[in-house]
């Protein structure tokens, strides 16, 4: 007879201990991570990504690149990085910020303790032991004392809601998950569904090479001229040698870096000088447009004046009349949905090999095997091209399981739009914050500035609770709810909120309609933020020990 040995039982492993997670390995994962280490805390980082850079590792379509000037949209807090990195364009391309941030994990050493390939399906916490417990895709988890996402405003590919499309037989790319290998559309027709930042950046490089491109534009945006320009060195010289002034200006500023500001009203002017001030701002390109008119996000009468006026530069740009007629923005203010800054887009319609077909007046039916099919019309394609945007803002959060104290899950609590202090933290979520969270600048300020306000506060947050013997900190729901009825004041007499936006969420089917960034500017935000931690983080209450240990000592 011979015996068998019993089959051992599958142990799990024990979850891994760490003072704190942090989700994300974009600009705020990175300088969150480096951050909370130089504090001694033990920390993990997790990316559903095989690399650092989050939505500069994801947006890799032709034509991708920043519209804060470079050498602003970037990390401030080391004067080291800051001196040793040359921005070669005025606003960089995915590949070089990508390689921005690659230089920055590996002078911080960061990459050794990130754990990439791998994304976060759930995050518990636990009242008993005062800890998170985070699940990833591979079955692994981790406790720890602290759960901070930096998933990202805009790192959820929203899918169009377009019949039909897993029957195209050709190539779907993304522009937010675009692969890393080359793509070449040299000969083949190519159909792009979107009309936002990332198709308007995508139409004009992939008209460079396609035999033909067809632009399927549902809602037209405004688009202004970036004007993009090789840097010099001495330009570069010129920015390293002052430096931290600059950037302790942008910290002040509303929008987080130096674009131009101005309190003047666009009837002030007279109309040759409006007309003046407008060409200005036009031929200089960017931003510069939100600075020579300090009514146009609020007055109606301001911001149809200056749409009036792009329209004319679109009738001087595009050959076609019945094209430009239908490039023109209409029925949302200018600014109700984000601007667009682009290259050569208008003139890319001049091309002999580019069509706009205005989807609003003959609607996409369904994708169909060899093309799309519209109402009126059939398009063969051999590759489709989907810049169909995002679940913003709350997307990356509520694709995550999250459930906070007594199991409550977000997605119940936010099933009426998100709430949360300071875009920060959420009541009944004890130690978890959120980096750029709803509620907060983020979008509507130069991200990288306001992620750099967030982690610092969160940082000095940390320190009192050392300092204090404090264990957790939670958001008080009457703080809260204060904070999210000043959100929307602020919100409610601006134009932005009268256009179906992504701010509002209205680009997704079914997503509550709530007016996600702070309008208030990232000086007044951040004011407001150092105000409540003077007050010893006021709207917050903590607990010094564990619930089950408090229980030991009473029994
Ligand atoms: P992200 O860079 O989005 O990183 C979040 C990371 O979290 C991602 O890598 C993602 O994989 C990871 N993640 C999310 N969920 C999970 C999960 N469940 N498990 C594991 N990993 C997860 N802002 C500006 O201010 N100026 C600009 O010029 C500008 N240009 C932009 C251009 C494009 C094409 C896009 C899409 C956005 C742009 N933005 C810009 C906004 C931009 O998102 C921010 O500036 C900034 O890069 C955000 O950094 P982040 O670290 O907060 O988030
Ligand atoms: O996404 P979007 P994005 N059929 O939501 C269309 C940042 N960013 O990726 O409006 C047909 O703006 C949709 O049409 P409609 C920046 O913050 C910055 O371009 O729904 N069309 C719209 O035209 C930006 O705001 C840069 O009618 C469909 C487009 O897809 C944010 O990211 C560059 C459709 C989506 O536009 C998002 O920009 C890139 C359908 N079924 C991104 N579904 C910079 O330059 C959707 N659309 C810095």
């Amino acid at each position: 007879m011979t015996t068998v040995a019993a089959a051992s039982p599958t142990v799990a492993p024990e979850p891994e201990q760490f003072d704190a997670v942090i989700v994300g390995a974009g600009f705020a994962g990175l300088y969150l991570f480096h951050t909370l280490r130089g504090k001694g805390m033990r920390v993990r980082v997790i990316d559903a990504a095989d690399g650092v850079g989050g939505t500069w590792y994801w947006n890799r379509y032709p034509g991708a690149r920043c519209d804060v000037l470079s050498v602003d949209y970037s990390f401030s807090f080391s004067e080291e990085i800051q001196q040793a990195w040359v921005w070669t364009e005025k606003y960089a391309a995915q590949p070089e910020i990508l390689r921005y941030l690659e230089f920055v994990a590996d002078r911080l050493d960061l990459r050794r303790d990130i754990r990439f390939s791998t994304r976060v399906e759930a995050a518990i916490y636990d009242d008993a032991t005062a800890s998170w417990l985070v699940r990833t895709d591979d079955g692994l988890t981790c406790t720890a004392r602290f759960c901070i996402m930096a998933t990202g405003c805009l790192s959820i590919p929203k899918e169009p809601d377009i019949p039909g499309l897993a029957a195209f037989t050709g190539p779907v790319y993304f522009t937010s998950r675009w692969p890393q290998q080359h793509t070449d559309f040299a000969g083949q027709t190519v159909g792009l569904i979107g009309t936002g930042s990332s198709g308007i950046q995508a139409g004009p490089e992939i008209a460079k090479t396609a035999e033909r491109l067809l632009v399927f534009q549902r809602t037209p945006s405004f688009t202004i001229p970036a004007r993009n320009i090789p840097l010099a060195d001495d330009f570069m010289n010129e920015i390293k040698a002052d430096y931290a002034a600059r950037r302790q200006a942008a910290r002040r500023h509303p929008a987080g870096h130096l674009r131009p500001i101005t309190r003047r009203t666009t009837f002030s002017y007279d109309d040759k000088e409006r007309r003046e001030a407008f060409e200005g701002a036009w031929q200089r390109g960017g931003q510069d447009l939100f600075g020579v008119f300090g009514d146009l996000i609020v007055d109606e009468a301001a911001n149809a004046e200056i749409a009036r006026m792009i329209y004319d530069k679109i009738d001087e740009a595009v050959a076609d009349p019945a094209t430009a007629a239908a490039l023109k923005p209409r029925g949302a203010p200018l600014g109700g949905r984000r601007i667009c800054l682009d290259t050569d887009y208008y003139a890319m319609f001049n091309r002999s090999n580019v069509t706009l077909v205005d989807v609003l007046a003959d609607p996409i039916t369904t994708v169909v095997a060899d093309g799309v099919q519209t109402h009126g019309a059939h398009y063969r394609l051999d590759a489709l091209v989907l810049a169909t945007g995002f679940d913003a803002m709350t997307g990356a959060l509520l694709n995550i399981d999250i459930r906070g104290r007594n199991g409550t899950p977000l997605r119940e609590k936010w099933s009426h739009g998100p709430v949360s202090y300071l875009g920060i933290a959420i009541a009944g979520f004890p130690n978890l914050f959120t980096i750029t969270g709803p509620g907060s600048p983020s979008v509507l300020s130069n991200v990288v500035a306001s992620i750099e306000q967030h982690v610092e506060w969160l940082a000095d947050l940390f320190d009192h609770m050392d300092a204090h013997g404090l264990r957790v900190a939670e958001a008080d729901a009457d703080a809260e709810q204060a904070w999210v009825r000043h959100v929307y004041d602020l919100a409610a007499p601006t134009l932005m909120i009268k256009a179906n936006s992504w701010y509002l969420g209205a680009n997704v089917p079914g997503k509550p309609r709530v007016f996600m960034p702070y309008v208030g500017g990232l000086d007044v935000y951040r004011d407001k933020a150092d105000a409540i931690a003077h007050d010893g983080y006021r709207g917050f209450h903590f607990d010094a020990e564990t619930p089950n240990v408090r229980a030991t000592h009473a029994a």
